[in-house]
């Protein structure tokens, strides 16, 4: 080996050595949508954890649950714009600024968080976090929200009929508005922040989440009726602004996506575990749960298949049949 290769090898060594130390101090800020108990939320919590400890201190993380940065769509906003470092949205709110992730709150699509992890950690829910970039954000992670169910103060809804007419806030986007028409219900699209007024003031019937938002949230205590139409799974993006990541060291860079996903597995885990128990906590809480029936869901799902059948007309055809390979590929995943 000549003097002048060995240089060379020294001065790569010395610059990649260099890099390995390339984290800065930092401080950067994670907003979530739910109270700190909750999965989400205690998911993020676990991603500070991890951060500090895989960089020595230096990157810090602080998490403000509770929309406490402000409604779901201007914390997007404040990501876009470089003003805020990260925020986990639902792929609800985050669909109005990459549209594609709409998909994946197409109605009765999965039913089981075995199915989800499949497609949500294969090559279509890859493809969604590509479509980030584009629009200033960058997908670290997904993680779990869970099957959705529709909570109201009305009646248990048994049937199809019994959303006749419920004022229910839904997300704000199209597809869960246009769901929620299909089933003859009165869709009001609203941030998270204001569900529990509006339900304790009775402007509204109802709302539909997972069973552990109603519980974390407390809405049993302006829900008589919890009713599991699983209509929707629900899943959530690890967003950081790409105002910021373009900043960062690939040694940064590479330490949030591992801590991303560290906290994802994580994070799942303990959804799985409380969801267990949710039910029950609502109904120690005072609620009245009832099981909606498979017949009366395969209803639902009739009556939402228009919409279904629209949204896929109206995206990218490769997308679309990527997904509906997936989804073939994951319907006996149990
Ligand atoms: O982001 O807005 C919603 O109903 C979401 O499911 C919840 O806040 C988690």
């Amino acid at each position: 080996m000549t003097r002048r290769t060995v240089l060379t090898a020294a001065a790569l060594l010395l610059t990649a050595g260099a890099q390995a130390q390339g984290i800065q101090d930092r401080t950067l800020r994670i907003g979530t949508t739910v109270p700190a108990d909750h999965p989400i939320s205690l998911g993020a919590k676990k991603f500070v954890e991890i951060v500090a400890a895989k960089s020595g201190g230096k990157l810090k993380v602080k998490d403000y649950p509770a929309l406490q940065l402000g409604p779901e769509l201007q914390q997007q906003s404040a990501l876009v714009g470089g003003v805020q470092d990260m925020f986990v949205p639902s792929t609800a709110s985050l669909a109005g600024v990459v549209r594609e992730f709409t998909l994946l709150d197409l109605p009765f699509l999965i039913r089981t968080s075995a199915q989800a992890d499949a497609l949500m950690d294969g090559p279509f829910g890859q493809a969604l976090l590509a479509k980030l970039p584009e629009k200033g954000l960058v997908g670290l992670a997904i993680w779990e929200n869970g099957l959705r169910h529709v909570t109201n103060s009305r009646h248990p809804i048994q049937r199809l009929e019994d959303l006749q007419g419920l004022k229910i806030r839904v997300q704000q986007s199209p597809v869960f508005i246009d769901v929620f028409k299909a089933l003859k219900a009165n869709p009001v699209p609203m941030s998270f922040g204001e569900v529990y007024g509006a339900l304790e003031s009775k402007a509204l019937d109802a709302q539909e989440n997972p069973l552990l938002v109603a519980r974390s949230a407390k809405l049993y205590e302006v829900q008589k009726y919890a009713s599991t139409t699983g209509h929707a799974y629900g899943v959530l993006v690890v967003l950081v602004s790409k105002k910021l990541w373009d900043k960062l060291s690939a040694d940064e860079r590479n330490l949030l996506q591992a801590a991303a996903l560290e906290a994802r597995d994580y994070q799942r885990q303990v959804s799985r575990e409380q969801a267990r128990k949710a039910m029950d906590d609502l109904r120690a809480a005072g609620m009245q749960i009832n099981e909606v029936s498979a017949a009366e869901r395969e209803r639902m799902r009739q009556a939402t298949q228009p919409v279904t059948d629209r949204v896929l007309q109206s995206y990218d055809p490769a997308l679309v049949r990527l997904l509906r390979s997936e989804l073939e590929r994951i319907a006996y995943i149990s």
